[in-house]
């Protein structure tokens, strides 16, 4: 595993070589608002280090799962969308939507949401 690809976008975004508007900052992980937001409350949140993509995070039992899910819900929390119910999504591969290539988290919130998504 390396900590950080020279190339990454997300990589720097958490160098500061890369402007976001940040929403939150944790020792591991990293919140930030998505620059084509597709709903009112739309933040990545995204570890320090890369990793390709949550599988890639899982198999390497970093934890970071579990204090992505936790540090979107606070922000859930913080936006006031904690309790209307909020979605979580992790595109993984190009058939699905990735694009960037840096595990993140899609925090969506602030209005309806249908099922299934596009
Ligand atoms: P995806 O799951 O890989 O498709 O999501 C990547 C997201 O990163 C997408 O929603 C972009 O709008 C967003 N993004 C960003 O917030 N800041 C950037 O500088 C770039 C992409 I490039």
């Amino acid at each position: 595993m390396t900590t950080s690809e020279p190339d990454c976008l997300f990589c720097k975004i958490v160098a500061g070589g890369v402007p976001a508007e940040i929403v939150r900052e944790g020792e591991r992980v990293l919140a930030f608002r998505d620059i084509n937001p597709q709903a009112p409350t739309h933040v990545l949140v995204i570890p320090r280090e890369h990793y390709p993509d949550a599988a890639s995070a899982a198999r390497a039992g970093t934890g970071l799962l579990d204090e992505i899910a936790a540090e979107a819900h606070a922000i859930a929390e913080a936006e006031d969308i904690a309790s209307t119910g909020y979605r979580l999504v992790f595109n993984t591969g190009s058939g699905a939507g990735q694009t960037v290539f840096h595990l993140h988290c899609h925090l969506l919130g602030g209005r309806g949401m249908e099922w299934p998504p596009g």
